[in-house]
């Protein structure tokens, strides 16, 4: 059944290990079950069925025959775009919920009704004043209690039609004015994916001109409600990321200790694991074991690594080789990117899968239902049974790989500015925007998203990564991406060797002037996926330093290898704020060449971004860096 090698489905060589371990155990996993699939659905692919309303499913003639319409009379343009804005508003939603979650987390620690508490007092007043709380004469908690109201008013119906709060707050007035005039300024998350769903509802909108713009919508919902929302709120109450070095890949296991994978999304739950791991430490000793090793996968993962340095066991396509190996005692879930498999790859081994949020079900796992009133309750019952699970381990079953990659994270916007500010106390982002000038840092790249089985994992990001350092690219990184440029060695000091002349200086001298021992990475962790806030803010912050818009930086977007609808969404804001977008599959739209040429041309005359579509890295690369060099050109520089 298997067709692909293992060195054809993953460039990593401990993932490798795993896929043979897997079938020698008899283990199904994603590569088995992507084979399996094949051939897959091309009406699907192309995006043009549809199974809107009970009469479907319906689907298109690709090559120009009959049925050209569904029964109601859809073309394949409006289906394909009613399609994307499902998913867009899929993608979006997920975030939403996300940042809704952590308005309540502030809230209820603000109230004393959870354990959690109000870390970052300087980033709550700076968030405050930014979305115009007053801060002067209030207790902390007074002004978190108001930020908190004004957060819930970005997700109610406002009257006055005015635009959210955190988006106008974090935009030059520029992209304002333009989301305005093009007609995808939101005023409202909840009611936006509402109408995205009442909008491609059977016999309602059927233009494909507008349902594609209010795709283009769904990414300014997604990054405002979302992910600037749910980064704000998360620095307030866990603190602002700050450098650390950590390590990267399974070999971060340990044999002799109770292992513990965080998965998911939501750091409330991980960051209550964290503590407990470390102070339920006696009673894993007692259990047997050296002490409780941590390790994070996905986004969750790359929360836990950014804030506190644990280290990163994989991205989304790592989660049942962590399983595999044997060594994992408890994979502990939330929601968002967690394989339903897990608990049949579970089932060859001791591991246990506990899952903790109740939208996160999954048949034939452990449920601990993890609230915020007793966390430190839940979070003690996991790890417990996590040292529970360590003694069932089936010795003759266990197989760490031994590699493990040296890997930095931590790097906010706050802290970049603050590494800047050791060259330019008085003046940060000057040395970064002169560097950009001088052309020593020719382009910034933001690389974000996942991974999937349709590529070879890292087989797209880690060469396009290598490319664009070494032709002086510095590269800003959130969600899976990084588990995979990490574990690839691209995000540590040494990683400097590989960078242009002009970039390893610049590297070196900020690298010096804090003092860490070498150059700073050439690719910069920022957090996970809502994380990729970050990256929208240097851009915002250099943009305006520079006095030009963000579609005149030499700066472009790339999700080489997207698997899920948030990544969909997080690339039309991309293109919203005037990037390039580059993206390694098109999202389901091939069976409409209307709606193709939309997202990858016409909104650039629009909003000032587009999406290019490219699975070969080395072409994407040149691509990526001839826009770079157009707008240096444009600028000047
Ligand atoms: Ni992003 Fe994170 Fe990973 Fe993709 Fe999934 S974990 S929010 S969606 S797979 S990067
Ligand atoms: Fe078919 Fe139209 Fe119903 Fe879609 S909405 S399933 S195209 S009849």
């Amino acid at each position: 059944m298997t067709t692909r090698k293992p060195e054809d489905k993953n460039i990593d060589p401990a993932i490798q290990q795993m896929i043979v371990k897997g079938q020698q155990d008899g283990v199904t996993v994603c590569y088995d079950r992507y084979e399996a699939m094949q051939p897959q659905c091309g009406f699907g692919e192309l995006g043009i069925c549809c199974r809107n309303c009970l009469q479907g499913p319906c689907r298109i003639d690709p090559f120009g025959g009959e049925p050209s319409h569904g029964i109601c009379g859809a073309d394949a343009d409006t289906i394909v775009a009613r399609n994307l804005l499902r998913t867009s508003a899929g993608g979006a939603a997920t975030h939403c919920d996300h940042a809704f979650e952590t308005i309540e987390m502030l809230l209820l620690a603000t109230e004393g009704k959870a354990p959690y508490q109000i870390t970052d007092v300087d980033k709550l007043k700076a968030v405050a004043e930014r979305v115009g709380v007053k801060t002067s004469g209030k207790s902390k908690e007074r002004i978190a209690h108001d930020l908190a109201m004004k957060a819930y008013a970005d997700y109610s119906p406002s009257r006055e039609n005015k635009p959210l709060s955190w988006l106008e707050s974090s935009v030059p007035p520029e992209r304002v004015e333009t989301w305005k005039k093009v007609g995808i300024l939101p005023t409202d998350g909840d009611l936006e994916i509402r109408r995205a769903m009442h909008e491609t509802s059977n016999g309602v909108d059927h233009d494909p001109v507008k349902l594609s713009l209010q795709c283009a919508k769904m990414g300014l919902i997604d990054a405002y409600s979302g992910l600037k929302l749910g980064t704000d709120f998360q620095d307030i109450v866990f603190g602002t990321p700050r450098p650390v070095k950590t390590s990267a890949n399974l070999g971060v296991l340990q044999e002799d200790k109770v292992n513990i994978a965080v998965h998911g999304h939501i750091p409330f739950l991980s960051e209550k694991i964290v503590e407990w791991a470390r102070k339920l430490e006696p009673e894993a000793k007692k259990a047997g074991a050296k002490g409780i090793q941590l390790c994070g996968i996905c986004c969750t993962g790359n929360e836990v690594l950014m804030r506190h340095g644990v280290p990163s066991a994989g991205n989304y396509l790592t989660q049942e080789f962590a399983v595999i190996t044997g060594a994992l005692d408890a994979i502990v879930v939330d929601v968002q990117c967690v394989m339903p498999s897990l608990v049949d790859v579970a089932n060859c081994y001791h591991t246990k899968v506990i899952t903790t949020h109740e939208i996160g079900g999954m048949r034939g796992a452990t449920h601990i239902p993890f609230a915020a009133e007793t966390a430190d309750e839940d979070a003690q019952k996991i790890v417990r049974l996590a040292i529970e699970a360590f003694k069932n381990r089936i010795p003759e079953k266990v197989q760490i790989p031994n590699v493990k990659t040296e890997m930095w994270g931590g790097f906010s916007v706050e802290a970049i500015i603050e590494a800047l500010a050791a060259l330019d106390a008085k003046d940060p982002l000057k040395p970064l925007v002169d560097n950009i000038k001088a052309g020593n840092i020719r382009g910034l790249v933001g690389m974000v998203g996942c991974d999937n089985t349709r590529f070879k994992d890292g087989g797209i990001s880690v060469p396009l990564a290598e490319e664009l350092i070494k032709e002086g690219c510095l590269i800003y990184v959130g969600g899976c991406c990084a588990h995979a440029l990490g574990r690839a060695g691209l995000m540590c000091p040494d990683a400097a060797a590989g960078a242009s002349d002009g970039l390893r200086a610049v590297l070196q001298a900020i690298g010096d002037a804090n003092k860490l021992g070498g150059p700073l990475p050439p690719v910069l962790h920022m957090g996970s996926c809502v994380d990729n806030s970050r990256v929208g803010d240097l851009l915002v912050a250099v943009a305006n330093y520079l006095g030009v818009r963000i579609q005149d930086l030499p700066a472009a977007a790339t999700a080489p290898e997207l698997m899920h609808e948030k990544a969909v969404s997080i690339g039309e804001w991309a293109v919203d704020l005037g990037l390039l977008t580059h993206i390694g599959m098109a999202p389901f739209c091939g069976g409409s060449g209307l709606v193709t040429k939309i997202l990858t041309d016409d909104l650039e005359g629009l909003v000032g971004g587009k999406f290019y579509v490219e699975s070969d890295p080395h072409v994407a690369a040149q691509t990526i860096l001839a826009h770079i060099d157009k707008k240096r050109a444009a600028l000047g520089i």
